[in-house]
């Protein structure tokens, strides 16, 4: 190809006024753009698309709103003269309610892209203006439209009431789980019963579990890790628990790059189970996968596992049997592959992140022959930092601490922060990154990991929280909820009385970005996944057939009627 013809064909790639695909229906990141009578025959259309360079599956601001850079792409605009004395149009996001109105970006024939937006549900404008930089509409509408998100409307209960499954026995054993406080159940749920007989973990064990202490191996050590009962403290209530040599979450183990070690697992528990070293590049035939690398370890048995490490990182280990019952019982620990691979700091500390499902002081039973739980998976209403209702790190002012987080709850995912400090993510899953990556909060979903860095502030006590927008499907509405889960508590510099200024800030105001090619590269292959499902409740069936055909990314609260 010649240079003439690279560039225009790169400009036809580039260039405005290239049609594009409509938006599909039902589509949730693209949507049509109403014109207004005065632009009679005009097209538009928005496309919300990923904030380049952070370092997430998805993307939200620390409150856990979805955050989206918006592409506008309009056809047949007049030029603004033509409807007045205006020079430009602007468009503009604005909340259902009308609150809240913001200046996004001009706009015109073509494709545009504005500045990001995070809100729940709201509407896109687009007018013609006389002052290209005004921030406050006066001029006429040419387009509005609705976001994807406010299609979710509350449920047809009239419609639904009709198909109540009976009654069930009073003597089955299941208990209805209890619902997020201020979200009520639909109706007719609560007379719903999963298809499996309830499964309640018992322990005969009365040792109450501990935290878990760091194993530092050598190449060629064993480890013997036992999985076995014990008894758990979550709050105030002590339940039935099971865990790797007594310890919840289970022994950090620590090796270094190039090692190897072997490890024999004995199972005290009384159902068969077997261990997954979670991203672990080893021999297939330790890959702990019962049914496809080995059969499970029957109770009273063992396993032994040979491990390498060619990789540096942050990695975890759990039962590949039953996970929804066995990690949850507490079946779960940290690996580290330690090499020179992320810069000194003054302390470091690993973070399991959990949840638990409870009614009382009870776990909710499981489901004896299979999962329930099964389409959303079962989220608990309990959050645990390494089996603790409340994690606290002491640090000192001005210090660098990094974190080690993996998140093993069944189905949550984490949207982590702390109060007050930016956070610096250094690695993930798959190593480290070339630059560390700023952001306010860090969105991790079940399995992975991430190691993130802070600089400590000035002294006192910073909530550590998970901020998400829930949404309550029965009224069709999201609503904000906060866990705090513990607190950084600072105390004075070292070496330095209290009352000096803080040290200043090292880190810049802004987040910062992955190098842009990791996202911009196009994917070498789509995957789609499609869900087949029978045998559900009547009135779930109903509900998912009447529902509005919005889908959040990430369902990220325990609010769905179970
Ligand atoms: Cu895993």
């Amino acid at each position: 190809m010649s240079w003439l013809g690279l560039i225009l064909s790169l400009a036809a790639v580039l260039g405005t006024g290239v049609p594009r695909a409509p938006c599909a229906p039902g589509d949730n990141y693209c949507f049509r753009l109403e014109p207004s009578a005065r632009v009679f025959g005009a097209e538009g259309r928005a496309r919300l698309i990923r904030p380049a360079g952070t370092p997430f599956t998805v993307d939200v601001d620390r409150d856990g709103r979805h955050r989206y850079t918006v592409q506008f792409e309009l056809e047949g605009l007049p030029s603004p003269q033509e409807l007045g004395p205006y020079s430009h149009y602007v468009a503009w996001v604005v909340d259902p309610t009308l609150d809240r109105l913001r200046r996004l970006a001009v706009v015109d024939n073509g494709v545009s892209r504005t500045g990001e937006i995070a809100r729940n549900k709201y509407m896109l404008w687009v007018s013609a203006e006389s002052d290209s930089a005004t921030t406050v509409r006066t001029g006429p509408l040419v387009f509005r439209g609705l976001s994807p998100s406010s299609r979710m409307e509350a449920h047809g209960f009239i419609g639904m009431s009709a198909f109540q499954p009976p009654e069930p026995s009073a003597e089955d054993g299941w208990t209805a789980p209890p619902m997020v406080a201020g979200v009520r159940m639909m109706p007719g749920m609560e007379k719903t019963r999963p298809s499996v007989a309830p499964y309640r973990l018992e322990s005969e064990s009365e040792v109450p579990a501990t935290r878990g202490r760091t194993v530092s191996l050598a190449h060629g050590d064993t480890l013997r890790l036992s999985a076995g009962p014990v008894s758990r403290q979550v709050g105030g209530a002590t339940i039935a628990g099971y865990a790797f040599n007594g310890q919840i979450p289970g022994p950090l183990i620590r090796v270094d790059r190039g090692s190897e070690i072997v490890v024999v697992v004995d199972n005290h528990t009384p159902e068969p189970t077997s261990v997954h070293w979670h991203g672990l590049r080893l021999e297939n035939a330790f890959d702990g996968v019962p049914g496809l690398t080995q059969d499970p370890i029957a109770p009273g048995r063992s396993f032994t596992y040979r491990l390498r490490f060619p990789d540096a990182g942050l990695y975890w280990y759990h039962p590949h049997h039953r996970e929804d019952i066995w990690q949850d019982a507490g079946l779960f620990g940290s690996i580290r592959v330690d090499a020179d691979w992320l810069p000194r700091v003054d302390s470091e500390h690993n973070l399991v992140l959990d949840d638990l499902l409870l009614r009382g002081e009870e776990p909710v039973p499981y489901g004896r022959e299979a999962a329930n739980f099964a389409l959303m998976g079962r989220f608990g209403n309990v959050l645990l930092t390494n089996d603790e209702i409340r994690w606290d790190v002491a640090a000192s002012s001005g210090d660098r601490i990094r974190l080690f987080l993996t998140n093993v709850s069944n189905t949550r995912t984490f949207n982590w922060s702390v109060d007050g400090h930016a956070l610096e993510v250094v690695a993930t899953d798959v190593g480290p990154f070339p630059e560390p990556v700023w952001t306010e909060s860090v969105v991790i979903a079940p399995a992975e990991r991430y190691v993130v860095d802070l600089t400590v502030k000035a002294p006192g006590h910073y909530p550590v929280t998970n901020r998400v927008q829930a949404i309550d499907h029965g009224r069709g509405r999201f609503f904000s909820q906060i866990d705090t889960l513990g607190f950084l508590r600072v105390g004075a510099p070292k070496g330095l009385t209290p009352g000096l200024p803080p040290p200043p800030p090292t880190e810049p105001d802004a987040p910062g970005h992955l190098p842009a090619r990791f996202l911009e590269t196009l994917p070498e292959l789509t995957l789609d996944l499609m869900l087949r499902t029978e045998g559900l409740p009547a009135i779930t069936e109903q509900m998912m057939l009447r529902d509005q055909s919005f889908f959040n990314p990430v369902e990220w609260s325990g609010t769905m009627p179970h």
